[in-house]
């Protein structure tokens, strides 16, 4: 309960920090979209890990605060970078609870207009369980995200339960292998061929591909040979606060 109330206070004193992640897309070397992290600075705490209280934010109907917060800096973020970094896009996490709420599309419409943000630079990461678990719920707003011009990404594939069908009809443009195929594929030729086939599947609904949790030099270059689209993960960098990550791109 305590740290209920404290995540209402941090949100309205910054302590909900946006990090930033890039992805490396594997064609061009380039980095074309970073990922945003919550990461709660508490006062007396410090560093609260978002393990620590995101499933406890979801459970107890709490998570638009979080969510609320890190879209309103990646937005404010996409209005600054407009002039300097046009190409580059966000990626926010939301989860199931956020995406069946109706009134979600116009708030960030409205949000973007305030920041003067390019709405096509803003990506939405979904989990796959939280896409399925309520499929005609979150179709409606998916939709309209879309229209609105907003990339959505599912999150974690294939560890939940997609029916082919349903996927088919999801208005998203990316898809997020979940970091354990690619541990799994590292020096494992069954499982290398496993990962190589969620990549055509992926392809063959049209799909960005993304592979996460990319630690090693071989699952690189594995990666490549599978012609996944991008990769994320310790190899490429870690999440960073965003004055680092700005410093970064000043710096390239
Ligand atoms: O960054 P880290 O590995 O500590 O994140 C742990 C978990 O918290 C991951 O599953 C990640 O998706 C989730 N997470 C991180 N930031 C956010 C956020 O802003 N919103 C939501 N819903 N989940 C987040
Ligand atoms: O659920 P989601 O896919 O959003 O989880 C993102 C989480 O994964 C974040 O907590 C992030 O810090 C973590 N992460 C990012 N890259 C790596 C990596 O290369 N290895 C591991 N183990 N975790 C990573
Ligand atoms: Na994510
Ligand atoms: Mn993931």
């Amino acid at each position: 309960l305590g740290l209920l109330s404290g995540l209402e206070s941090a949100a309205d004193s910054a302590q909900l920090e946006m990090w930033l992640q890039p992805k490396l897309e594997l064609a061009s070397g380039q980095m074309r979209s970073v990922e945003a992290l919550v990461r709660w600075r508490h006062p007396d705490w410090g560093y609260v890990a978002p393990s620590e209280f995101i499933p406890f934010a979801e459970q107890t109907g709490h998570i638009g605060i979080v969510t609320h917060a890190m879209l309103e800096q990646a937005l404010s973020t996409l209005g600054r970078w407009k002039l300097t970094h046009p190409l580059l896009s966000i990626a926010v996490n939301v989860s199931t609870l956020d995406i069946r709420d109706t009134a979600l599309p116009t708030r960030i419409a409205g949000m973007a207009a305030r920041h003067g943000a390019p709405l096509d630079m803003l990506k939405l990461e979904i989990t796959e369980s939280g896409l399925m678990s309520h499929a005609d719920a979150v179709m409606p707003v998916l939709r309209a995200l879309c229209e609105l011009g907003v990339k959505l990404s599912i999150d974690d594939f294939g560890t939940g339960y997609s029916s082919l069908s349903y996927l088919h009809r999801l208005p998203v443009s990316e898809l997020k292998i979940d970091r354990s195929f690619v541990t799994q594929a590292d020096g494992a030729p069954e499982a290398a061929a496993l990962l190589g086939t969620i990549i055509e599947l992926g392809h063959s609904l049209q799909l960005r591909v993304v592979a996460e949790g990319v630690e090693r030099p071989e699952e690189h270059s594995l990666l490549q040979r599978l012609r996944c689209d991008e990769i994320q993960g310790y190899l490429i960098a870690k999440p960073m606060p965003l004055v680092d990550f700005e410093r970064r791109l000043a710096a390239m």
